[in-house]
């Protein structure tokens, strides 16, 4: 969202482009006297205005790879929400986290990586262990969340990708806390995934009503890939050489803890809730800008965005070598594409090869992100230069007698996907998106379609049919829009004159080139890097973006499950900070 105006711990105000300048230093100087929270150390942290992180030196520490568990057994697995410390850079002191794991001991951020297999259900029982009677990054009770009568942490687990019952699809309203009291729509800790679907890369991740921001920041998260041996291209790098990268940005007080905002940018209507939350510092793994030793081989790597807000556009610095994508959200793509960028938002993930085997011995390759934060505008405050690198790969030498298995990159993967109009009707949503703003341009929060989370559900697609949803974004910044249960193709995007719409100069009724639309382009493809099935998708401002849905399992078959039944899934914005308030619906499917 914009940030307009920002306040610096001097006490002076600069004002970008709004006035208002009176009552926010009104507001201001009763802050600094005391008639809000502070922080655990006294001061006051200012939303878009956090106090820098302490310098730490880059690619020092090793990139840790998480545990896995196979899940693919039958048997149940339990994992545990508890609240631990891990160390996130070894000049750091160690930070309290909120993780998943099997114990406390072995809990970690990332959590495990759950690894499942095509047509074997998954059962996992989630538990809450948090024993705080609040979450440690501050609660905005201003906005509407959980809150839990008996205080408590509340947590639920949504499995982002899956094609699972809506029972189990971790319903931000199906909270449990650790003292034993339940969201509106809970239905219980024992979860079943179908794993049904094709192979992909997945991820778990709290989804908590109003509180998703914090307890994703706070370490609530972990991988969960779907393997399918028999239909997977054969010879891809396995092994040592496949690792998954979950990609965060935090930003860290020089006593290791997380530094989260205390004061938003409109505290007078929200006290603490911040638009985006962006880091300064880059995580990979957990651990804040880690190396990888590589031998002179192919690798595979999961990546995700698992950061708040912050979009990333990767890249390598060594020029000879490119990404060669072969998988996105919803799994394999049809053939891999060689890319030199890949841009991908909170919620993405991108299943990449990079081939180190021509390198010599010695030689260090970057991983590098250039994406503008907010995305796309862009505000170097929240790009500092520290946000630019993301990790190290080392090229070593393998151990003697060690022979680097001959992995492939496969010529292709799968059928083109085509949307395809064989329903007896196709059914179109026009659906907005709009940023709210108090009267000095400081955003309130943002909404789907004019409606906040908690009014009538309108979503309510038929199992099995065809829609288009045109997304028409009117606020300033690209917004991740994902969409439970089910992957959608990106069908296009097409820009129109926002100042000419504003001023009811020209309609989005007629196409492009009509003299009274305010399309001002024909409809566009989506570039290369959003191709593919995709669950969550980059929605830009000042265009109507364009999705196929057919409300079925990607392979196209019925769902084994019901999808009416239970609680219902939603549709949401995945920049955490507008999911929670309150870029958020509910989606309930019919028969
Ligand atoms: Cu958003």
């Amino acid at each position: 969202m914009t940030k307009n105006f920002r306040q610096i711990a001097s006490g002076k105000v600069i004002v970008s482009r709004y006035d208002g300048v009176v009552l926010h230093m009104l507001s201001f100087l009763l802050l600094l006297s005391g008639f809000a929270f502070s922080t655990a150390h006294g001061e006051h942290s200012f939303c878009q205005n956090l106090t820098a992180s302490p310098t730490l030196t880059q690619f020092v520490d090793p990139l840790p790879i998480p545990p896995t568990i196979d899940v693919s057994t039958g048997v149940q697995v339990t994992l545990g929400a508890y609240k631990i410390t891990q160390k996130l850079h070894s000049e750091l002191p160690a930070t309290t986290l909120y993780a998943y794991g099997t114990s406390e001991k072995t809990a970690s951020l990332p959590g495990p990586t759950l690894e499942a297999t095509r047509h074997k259900p998954a059962h996992i029982r989630f538990e809450n262990h948090i024993p705080d009677s609040e979450t440690f990054l501050i609660t905005d009770t201003t906005i509407h969340w959980a809150n839990p009568a008996r205080g408590g942490v509340p947590i639920v687990t949504h499995l982002h990708g899956a094609e699972a019952p809506s029972d189990s699809d971790g319903h931000p309203d199906g909270w449990f806390t650790a003292r034993g009291e339940t969201g509106h729509k809970f239905v219980t800790q024992n979860y079943t995934y179908p794993n049904s679907q094709v192979a992909a890369t997945l991820w778990y991740h709290d989804h908590t009503v109003g509180i998703t921001r914090n307890n994703v920041l706070a370490g609530l998260a972990g991988f969960y890939i779907i393997r399918s041996p028999s239909e997977e291209p054969r010879n891809l790098p396995s092994g040592r050489f496949e690792v998954p990268l979950m990609i965060q940005d935090k930003q860290l007080w020089t006593n290791g803890s997380i530094n989260f905002p205390d004061v938003g940018d409109s505290p007078d209507n929200h006290p603490n809730w911040c638009p985006e939350y962006f880091g300064d510092i880059m995580l990979v793994n957990g651990v804040a800008w880690p190396h990888l030793d590589v031998y002179r081989a192919k690798y595979r790597f999961r990546i995700v965005n698992a950061a708040n807000a912050r979009f990333l556009t990767l890249s390598l610095s060594e020029p000879s070598l490119q990404f060669i994508q072969i998988g996105t959200d919803g799994g394999f793509l049809p053939f891999p594409m060689y890319l030199d960028n890949l841009t991908m938002a909170p919620g993405y993930r991108t299943d990449v090869i990079v081939d180190f085997s021509r390198l010599p011995v010695g030689t260090a390759v970057y991983l590098n992100n250039s994406a503008p934060a907010p995305f796309p505008s862009g505000d170097p405050d929240f790009s500092p230069p520290s946000t630019n690198s993301v990790m190290a790969f080392r090229v070593v030498r393998e151990p003697a007698g060690f022979r680097i298995p001959q992995f492939a990159v496969p010529r292709t993967m799968g059928p083109m996907p085509v949307p395809s109009y064989d329903s007896k009707s196709v059914m179109r949503r026009s659906l907005t998106l709009v940023e709210n703003d108090d009267a000095d341009g400081n955003p309130l929060g943002a909404v789907l379609n004019n409606h906040t989370w908690m009014d009538p559900v309108t979503e309510t697609p038929k199992v099995g049919s065809v829609e288009i949803w045109e997304i028409i974004n009117f606020t300033p910044d690209a917004h991740p829009i994902h969409i439970h249960l089910i992957q959608f193709l990106f069908l296009n995007q097409q820009a129109f004159n926002q100042t000419a719409h504003d001023a009811g100069d020209c309609t989005l009724d007629e196409d492009f080139p009509h003299p009274e639309s305010c399309f001002v382009e024909s409809p566009q493809r989506p570039d290369l890097t959003q191709v593919g099935w995709k669950d969550t998708v980059i929605v830009w401002p000042s265009k109507v973006t364009r999705l196929w849905i057919k409300w079925t399992p990607r392979d196209g078959l019925p769902f084994p499950f019901n999808p009416v039944s239970g609680p219902g899934y939603v549709w949401h914005c995945h920049i955490l900070d507008h999911e929670d308030n309150d870029m958020m619906r509910p989606l309930a499917m019919l028969y």
